[in-house]
């Protein structure tokens, strides 16, 4: 998307819908936000139809703020819950078959670069667990392989959320759930370590409870995207609905996994792109 085409034509401006206007000139593209900036310029995604107390829905919200350059990004996503609010996201974004979107965004990613080689495009995958890790995980694996320039973002409630309560591979061993009565039979998979030595440049696995982590991760994974090879962050979004949590305690949940040591936050950068980010300043954040 470029500022040209989604400034409004001034003899249309009066018939378009004030939602539009309003992103346009309210600061919702503007570049480099920082955290703080949520809830005070307009937000690329203001209303959602995902369930109340929502861990994924929040997170969603500070990626879509740490987005270095919110026009010229496109989201490819994945059937699960993220979907049914990344429709209503304010930029650019491709709704992939499940488990399809690193090979969609691969795919994206080149032929941006044909199209505007003199432009950068940042094509972020947001999909679920049950997408990235267990039926995508071949396509995840193979974009990670390829050193494609792409970021993967996982929304990790632990369990296939949107069709009821299946486990995924990043189910907790022993996690009863819905359709998993007898609970889960083996571990969580290590996605962060997976990404790493799949040849990622950059790694976090990082928990809604701590916004600021989330956003610099977010930031720092595009920016690396960007020139040095594929990105990945994972945070951690327990789901109030299947975990049967009270809407209101959902983010304490997030916080208190990680406090007792059951859920790894870490962050893993490359020497390549940790020279990149010292160079651009990012590594404070
Ligand atoms: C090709 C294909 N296979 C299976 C499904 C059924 N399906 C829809 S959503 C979903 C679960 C998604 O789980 P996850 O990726 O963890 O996202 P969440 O809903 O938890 O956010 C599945 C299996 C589908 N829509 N398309
Ligand atoms: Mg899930």
């Amino acid at each position: 998307m470029s500022e040209s085409i989604t400034k409004p034509n001034p003899y249309f401006k009066e018939y378009l819908p004030q939602e539009y206007k309003d992103i346009v000139e309210k600061e919702a593209f503007k570049k480099n936000k920082s955290f703080l900036d949520l809830g005070v310029v307009k937000e690329l995604l203001e209303e959602h139809p995902l369930c109340a107390g929502c861990n994924l829905a929040l997170s969603l919200k500070l990626i879509l703020v740490a987005l270095p350059n919110p026009e010229d990004t496109i989201i490819v996503g994945s059937t699960g819950c993220s979907s049914l609010a990344l429709a209503q996201v304010g930029i650019h974004n491709i709704h992939s078959l499940f488990g399809n979107q690193n090979a969609v965004a691969t795919g994206l990613k080149r032929a941006l670069s044909i199209r505007f080689p003199d432009k950068v495009k940042d094509v972020v995958v947001m999909a679920g667990d049950g997408a990235t890790a267990d039926i995508g995980l071949d396509m995840t694996l193979h974009s990670w392989f390829r050193k494609e320039k792409i970021t993967t973002i996982m929304f990790d409630n632990e369990i296939y959320a949107n069709t009821g309560g299946q486990e995924s591979g990043m189910t907790p061993c022993g996690r009863v759930v819905n359709m998993a009565p007898k609970g889960k039979k083996f571990s969580k998979i290590n996605m962060p370590e997976i990404a790493k030595t799949s040849g990622c440049d950059y790694v976090a696995a990082v928990s809604v409870a701590k916004p600021k982590s989330v956003f610099s991760s977010v930031r720092k994974a595009i920016l690396v995207a960007r020139e040095i090879g594929p990105t990945y962050v994972q945070i951690f979004t327990p789901c109030p609905t299947n975990l049967k949590i009270k809407s209101s305690e959902a983010i304490i949940v997030a916080e208190e996994k990680v406090k007792q040591g059951e859920y790894p936050i870490s962050e893993y950068i490359s020497p390549q792109a940790e020279e990149y980010l010292k160079n651009l300043g990012e590594l404070s954040q």
